[in-house]
């Protein structure tokens, strides 16, 4: 049976806390318990204070066996900072930004940037699934989206990128493989409809919102399915959804998703959804938690099965 284990971005004291709660103890090969498995859902680092000291924790259960994990965003992000664009000699898959070196310098700062464990650091994370579709659960970071997982088949071996080259393509904005990518590590987003636009806590003017991917209905209109703060929300109008932008969950197996941020008490999305990311990261808020699922087996899940602490 699984404890599934949302966003931890370097809070590795909470971890600790967290894997205790849930019955794990450390051992000398690392935290562990008999009869179960943690499958952590991505996003170890960036943000938190101990990203180094959570990657081992994570790498040393998964290496002994007492877990599995996806890939998220942040991973994806890093892997492609690391690595040299193959046809632009000198840049790298993820540009060196200042914008993305603020986002990522708490990470480069806790292996050292270029560094020997900075590479091996890079090397686990490029083994990471993008997704596990096991017997009874599915896992992924944040978008189970059947078409595209099915555009990212043919780069996959045991559902982690199998060659090298890949990454090139998989970092390369504008083509189909790079959107699957993005869609199921970062949610999905669709056009609002035309003319429609709003602006964002950062004044940005955006004509694209994330969604609620996982709901699809004939009369869904924008704003249900727009995921988008309170105060902005009135901003999207009430207009029919094409059934195209609406991917839905066809709830065959439960489900796991880190990546929301979520707010409150933890519960799942709905008998089929668990969203496990409850914002551990999030400084502004004194409740940050860490949370988990423990997973027993059921068809339909349960709020009596979230398991957290607090920062
Ligand atoms: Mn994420």
């Amino acid at each position: 049976m699984f404890d599934i284990i949302g966003d931890i971005h370097g809070h590795a004291a909470a971890l600790e806390r967290l894997l205790i709660k849930l019955g794990y103890e450390l051992r000398a090969d690392g935290w562990q318990q008999a009869g179960r498995k943690v499958i952590f859902l991505g996003d170890f680092i960036d943000r938190g204070p101990e990203q180094a000291k959570t990657i081992d924790i994570a790498q040393r259960m998964i290496e002994n066996d007492h877990a599995l994990a996806v890939m998220g965003n942040h991973e994806f992000n890093a892997i492609a900072w690391a690595t040299e664009d193959s046809q632009n000699s000198g840049a790298f898959l993820r540009a060196r930004t200042q914008k993305n070196l603020r986002q990522h310098e708490a990470f480069l700062h806790a292996v050292g940037a270029d560094s020997r464990a900075h590479r091996k650091t890079i090397d686990w994370f490029k083994e990471l699934p993008l997704f596990l579709d096991l017997d009874h659960i599915r896992v992924v970071h944040a978008c189970w989206h059947v078409e595209h997982l099915a555009t990212l088949k043919p780069f996959l071996d045991r559902h982690a990128v199998a060659h090298p080259a890949s990454w090139t393509q998989l970092c390369r904005d504008g083509t189909e493989a790079f959107a699957a990518a993005e869609t199921i590590l970062k949610g999905m987003e669709i056009p609002l409809p035309k003319g429609v636009e709003f602006t964002d806590k950062d004044g940005h003017i955006r004509q694209r919102t994330r969604t609620h991917w996982w709901l699809a209905d004939d009369d869904l209109t924008y704003r249900d399915l727009a995921m988008v703060p309170a105060d902005i929300i009135e901003q999207i109008p009430h207009q029919p959804v094409p059934t195209e932008l609406q991917p839905g969950y066809d709830a065959l197996k439960p489900l796991f998703i880190g990546h929301y941020w979520m707010s409150g008490t933890p519960e799942p999305i709905n008998k089929h959804i668990a969203c496990v990311d409850w914002s551990i990261a999030a400084s502004d808020n004194p409740k940050a938690k860490l949370c988990a699922y423990q997973w027993d087996g059921e068809h339909e899940l349960s709020a009596d099965n979230m398991v957290w602490v607090e920062r």
